[in-house]
């Protein structure tokens, strides 16, 4: 249902924007400018009233419909979103205030289901006007704080699971997400849409979703902080799985703090999720992840840097490389202790295993028919991963085969479920790999806090232990760059000006320790407003005030 107050709404958002609100430009300065404004900014334009929730609702859709055409990062608007808006605008008009969150707009990513006039698809069109007996935990956690749910953000179809020669970012439904920082650019996955929507300020931040590298890959490429919580510590009832033992899901946000509020109101046990269960405090004594963001977290801190996995300095990655040497002088300066070497001793056979393959190639078809059998209307009856493949290979607009089921087909192909002991074997190993011969090893022998880590390279240990990474941005590639595409040829991967990130991981559940090591750095550094993006909205809230 949409409301008729809605539609006149929807009409001024579908309008030129940039002719109709001209005449009010000469307020923008007044307000926050969307492409930084944080949590905090907007909060205080919302309660000394000089701007409204429907206000930010308009300003933030006619910014999406600005870009969407180009970059291609927002699938489906919420139709709700306005007069969801206006009821927390009411709520705060009468005193009642939902926490830190209340009347500001978040995209998610689609491969959580909201149970409203939003699809969720996982980018597929097999799934396209399914319907889910209620809100993934995760959004209605978020709703529960305040948020409003503004909309839907494109992804790497199948959260990058299906293809061998796809491109990071494309989606059936949503077509293919581009980077803001660079024509072309490679936007990275699978939270692809989240990234470059958080990233250029068509909300006040997005969720993403990581099984490895999801959150922190497209989070590091678009100027970003991405945390990848714990598994376990956020809810993956009602999200599109690939694998219970590795999913995630984590805010895509421009600053530490405000990555910090999405985290606090997600976090937390669930029914529908038993691995919540393994949370391992008393909800009194949950951690508080904003009141973690201290200037002086990294006083006294041991922070080991593992050379064997932190890659090689080649001449296209020295930018990484050099900005990663000065970060660390950057830590050292603000008091920690950096321990170099730490290095995990079964690297080695880390990169040789397997063994993440085959936990996440069994996983897979069993949590994606269990995901399928809760859907209540199910249009294309795809009840397991061998309807999903038949659907995809049939279906034109699935580009298929041009953009292949290889991964599916792996699935498929497996003679074995996760509850077989092949699969558990391949389970220990990783958590082998991960734990003791790696980064849980780490920590152990050196008393390290966390370690520290180019982002390019962070992701895949913690991935397979379950463990948690946060991502702040360290720079962008310089002027000089050579230009280089992605493998399918339809992507810059390489640019100038694409940006990269720096990464704190730990052991298990301690996201309050490296929240507080990254807000450290951040506020030391501040690298995010120095890279600029090519492409942004111009909207601003001054240019929507009277509508
Ligand atoms: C404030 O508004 C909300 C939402 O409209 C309503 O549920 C609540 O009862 C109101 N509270 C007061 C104190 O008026
Ligand atoms: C969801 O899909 C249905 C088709 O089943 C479509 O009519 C509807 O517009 C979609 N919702 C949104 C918010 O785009
Ligand atoms: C954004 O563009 C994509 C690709 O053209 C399209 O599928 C989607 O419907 C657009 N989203 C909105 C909100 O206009
Ligand atoms: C990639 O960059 C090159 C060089 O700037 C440009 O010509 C090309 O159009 C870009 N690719 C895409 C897909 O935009
Ligand atoms: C979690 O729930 C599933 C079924 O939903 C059950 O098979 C499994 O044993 C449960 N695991 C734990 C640790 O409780
Ligand atoms: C903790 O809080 C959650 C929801 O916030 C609730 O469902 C759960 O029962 C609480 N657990 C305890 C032990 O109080
Ligand atoms: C750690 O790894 C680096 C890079 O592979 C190597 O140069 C160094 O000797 C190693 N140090 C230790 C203590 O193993
Ligand atoms: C890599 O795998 C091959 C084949 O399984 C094995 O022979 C070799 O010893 C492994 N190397 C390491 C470093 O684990
Ligand atoms: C595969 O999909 C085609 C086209 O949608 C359909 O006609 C056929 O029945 C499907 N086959 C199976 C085995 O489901
Ligand atoms: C799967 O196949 C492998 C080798 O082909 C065999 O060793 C294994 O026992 C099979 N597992 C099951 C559960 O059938
Ligand atoms: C770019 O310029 C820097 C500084 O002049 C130089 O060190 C670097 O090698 C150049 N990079 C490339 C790819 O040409
Ligand atoms: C509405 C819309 O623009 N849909 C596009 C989504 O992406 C696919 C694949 O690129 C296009 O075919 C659709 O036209």
């Amino acid at each position: 249902m949409v409301s008729a107050w809605l539609v006149i709404k929807a009409c001024v958002a579908f309008a030129p924007l940039t002719t109709v609100f001209a005449q009010y430009h000469a307020d923008v300065s007044k307000y926050p400018a969307l492409l930084d404004a944080t949590a905090k900014e907007l909060t205080a334009g919302l309660e000394n009233g000089d701007f409204t929730s429907v206000d930010l609702v308009q300003a933030y859709v006619g910014r999406i419909l600005q870009v969407n055409s180009t970059l291609h990062m927002v699938v489906e608007i919420n139709p709700d979103a306005w007069t969801i808006a206006k009821g927390l605008d009411d709520e705060r008009a009468n005193g009642t205030l939902r926490g830190p969150l209340h009347g500001l707009p978040i995209l998610i990513k689609n491969n959580i289901a909201t149970a409203d006039e939003m699809n969720n698809t996982a980018g597929s069109w097999s799934l396209y006007g399914a319907k889910v007996p209620r809100d993934a935990t995760v959004a209605a956690k978020l709703r529960k704080a305040g948020a409003i749910i503004l909309g839907k953000t494109n992804l790497s179809q199948w959260a990058n699971y299906r293809s061998s020669n796809s491109s990071n970012g494309w989606s059936a439904q949503g077509g293919q997400t581009y980077g803001a920082y660079y024509p072309g650019q490679d936007p990275s996955g699978s939270s692809s849409g989240s990234g470059v929507s958080s990233s250029i300020g068509l909300a006040v931040a997005a969720l993403g979703t990581e099984t490895d590298g999801s959150i922190i890959s497209p989070s590091e490429l678009n100027n970003l902080v991405g945390i990848k919580p714990t598994r376990g510590l956020t809810s993956r009832a009602l999200v599109i799985p690939i694998s219970e033992h590795q999913d995630t899901v984590g805010p895509m946000a421009r600053t530490v703090k405000d990555a910090a509020y999405v985290l606090q109101a997600i976090a937390g046990p669930d029914q529908y999720d038993n691995y919540t269960s393994a949370i391992p405090w008393a909800n009194s004594t949950a951690p508080n992840y904003v009141a973690a963001c201290q200037f002086d977290a990294l006083l006294g801190k041991r922070i080991g840097v593992p050379r064997n996995a932190i890659g090689t300095r080649t001449r296209g990655s020295a930018p990484i490389y050099d900005a990663f040497e000065a970060a660390l002088t950057v830590l050292r300066n603000a008091g920690a202790v950096i321990v170099d070497n730490t290095n995990y001793t079964a690297y080695a056979q880390y990169l040789n295993s397997t063994a993440e393959d085959t936990v996440l190639s069994g996983d897979f078809g069993p949590n994606l028919a269990a995901y399928l059998a809760q859907l209540t209307y199910n249009p294309n009856n795809v009840h397991d991963l061998a309807d999903v493949t038949n659907f995809t290979q049939h279906f034109p607009a699935e580009e298929y085969p041009s953009r292949d089921t290889a991964i599916f087909d792996e699935s498929l192909a497996l003679n074995f479920t996760n509850t077989d002991a092949q699969f558990w074997n391949a389970y220990q190993e990783d958590l082998f790999l991960g734990g003791e011969g790696g980064l849980l090893g780490a920590l152990s022998t050196y008393n390290l806090d966390a370690v520290v880590i180019p982002s390019s390279v962070a992701s895949g240990i913690s991935a397979i232990i379950g463990g948690p990474v946060i991502t702040v941005p360290l720079g962008a590639f310089p002027s000089n760059t050579t230009v280089v595409p992605n493998a399918r040829g339809n992507l810059n991967a390489t640019a100038p000006n694409i940006p990269f990130g720096i990464s704190f991981a730990g052991a298990l559940w301690s996201e309050e320790t490296l929240i507080g090591l990254a807000y450290a750095f951040e506020q030391r550094t501040l690298v995010r407003e120095k890279v600029k993006p090519y492409i942004q909205p111009s909207i601003e809230i001054g240019d929507v005030l009277g509508y």
